[in-house]
């Protein structure tokens, strides 16, 4: 993992949470030690979080979120009824989509100096934040009136949208769910040292 991906730290988060302890193995992206051999043996796409467990490998933060709490029986986090599991992982798809690829994809590109379309994202990412405040306008949190594995998938990218030129003052909900969730038991910040 890396210290600085908004993926791996919604693992470093959930496991934070749950206080299972981990050793982290941080990789450089900066130089592209991602898509060096090594790296590609443990996940093909080249891209952080990578989970290690047990012997074997998962790759891609929703897996590793649904393993963990799987994994540590965290139903609270990842119920097991089909109408509760499907209100979470509706969460868990928002942010592999117009989280991924607007906020995310806005923040690497204004962060990281990469190119790419930024207002197209910078808009795709936008309506990421809509959809948030929407529901956060009347709930504490977004799936079943506590925190879950959907408030942990959304947050990160959430949080940086200043970092990705898109003001947050215009979703209220957003910014005082951002609060809630820093001060869960476990919080711990993205960008240690
Ligand atoms: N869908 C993936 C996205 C992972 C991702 O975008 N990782 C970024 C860091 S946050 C990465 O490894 N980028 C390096 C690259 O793509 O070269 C997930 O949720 O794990």
């Amino acid at each position: 993992m890396t210290e600085r991906s908004g993926n791996a730290y919604k693992a470093r988060l959930l496991l934070a949470m749950l206080g299972v302890p981990y050793e982290q193995v941080l990789v450089d992206l900066a130089h592209a030690e991602n898509r060096k051999p090594l790296f590609l043996k443990l996940n093909p796409r080249g891209q952080v979080p990578v989970l290690e467990d047990g012997g074997r490998v998962y790759w891609d933060s929703t897996a590793i979120l649904v393993y963990i709490a799987r994994k540590h029986e965290a139903h609270d986090w990842l119920p097991l009824d089909a109408e509760a599991m499907a209100e979470v992982m509706q969460w868990l798809a928002l942010a592999q989509n117009e989280v991924r690829y607007g906020l995310q994809a806005a923040y690497v590109m204004l962060t990281y100096n990469r190119g790419g379309h930024l207002a197209e994202c910078q808009d795709l990412g936008r309506s990421a934040l809509a959809v948030l405040d929407g529901r956060l306008s009347g709930h504490d949190w977004l799936a079943l009136e506590r925190p879950t594995l959907a408030d942990i998938a959304c947050y990160p990218y959430a949080a940086s949208a200043p970092q990705a030129g898109i003001a947050l003052e215009p979703y209220p909900a957003v910014v005082r769910w951002i609060k809630r969730i820093e001060a869960l038991p476990g919080w711990v910040q993205c960008h240690q040292g």
